[in-house]
């Protein structure tokens, strides 16, 4: 089966893989439709940055920025809404949001009375100071028993389409995502659907950097980027939050060939 790529859509000043690009209203909905051009299946529209170390947005912003864009592309494509907010969830939904894309994992019931998807993430403790001390005894484990035990609270509250996802970068080291990446079967064998974010993010500098204090830049991770989406893809990813949706979309397409007996 081929995987689903979902785009991303920051609509932030101060995201660290795009902040600050797509933050005019105008310019988020003509990049959201180009990355509907380049083949994105779903679009993840998000109006506060979770880069570590941010601090929160408030609400009645965060409804500004996100929910004319999120109206202006909905007719164009699936969207979701990349919130921990209820407020802004319940508002995207009836702006046309289909997907409540929630790294706090507590939005079931919302997603439950709005009769729409849920993307339940992992996060060790809060984007400010997650990466400060992550520690785990079992990171695949415990990552996994906390996935299940939420994405089956929430098919008990009555949400139909539930999906789970490590959280790449949330209150891990680089090691965690990688131990996550290698033992992703983990995930996929509870049954649910799963998505992998790993799109530009900082361990991808870390390992193709030209030295321990020497991160490839942002804007230099995007081949580290597809690599890391195949790997997530080729261990059943049925879905990839990513940046670059062009290139992620050939990649799946590979990847989900059908192989002649
Ligand atoms: N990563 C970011 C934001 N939202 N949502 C899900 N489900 N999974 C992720 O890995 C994830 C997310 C942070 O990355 P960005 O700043 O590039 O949006």
């Amino acid at each position: 089966m081929q995987s689903l790529v979902m785009g991303v859509l920051n609509v932030t000043p101060d995201s660290f893989s795009d902040g600050g690009r797509w933050f005019d209203r105008e310019a988020a909905i003509a990049r959201g439709l180009e990355l509907v051009a380049e083949g994105a299946d779903v679009l993840d529209v998000g109006g506060e940055s979770t880069r570590p170390g941010a601090g929160p947005v408030d609400e009645a912003e965060e409804r500004r920025r996100v929910l004319a864009v999120v109206e202006a592309l909905a007719p164009h494509v699936r969207v979701s809404i990349d919130t921990y907010k209820a407020g802004v969830a319940r508002a995207a939904v009836d702006a046309g949001a289909s997907i409540v894309n929630d790294v706090s994992a507590s939005l079931a019931e919302v997603a439950a009375s709005c009769g729409v998807g849920w993307i339940a993430m992992h996060m060790q403790g809060a984007p400010r100071t997650m990466q400060e001390d992550p520690r785990y005894v079992d990171v695949v484990g415990e990552v996994r028993d906390f996935l299940l035990e939420r994405a089956r609270a929430a098919v008990s509250a009555g949400v139909g389409e539930v999906w789970i996802d490590p959280g790449i970068g949330f209150g891990k080291t680089p090691e965690h995502n990688l131990s996550l990446l290698r033992h992703l079967r983990a995930l996929v064998d509870t049954g649910f659907d799963v998505v992998v974010g790993a799109s530009r993010k900082s361990f991808l500098g870390r390992l193709t950097g030209a030295g321990p204090d020497l991160p490839a830049p942002v804007e230099d991770r995007g081949e580290a980027s597809l690599a890391a989406s195949v790997w997530a893809m080729t261990a059943g990813a049925a879905m990839v939050r990513v940046h670059d949706v062009a290139a992620t979309v050939q990649a799946a397409r590979i990847v989900g060939q059908p192989v002649p007996v």
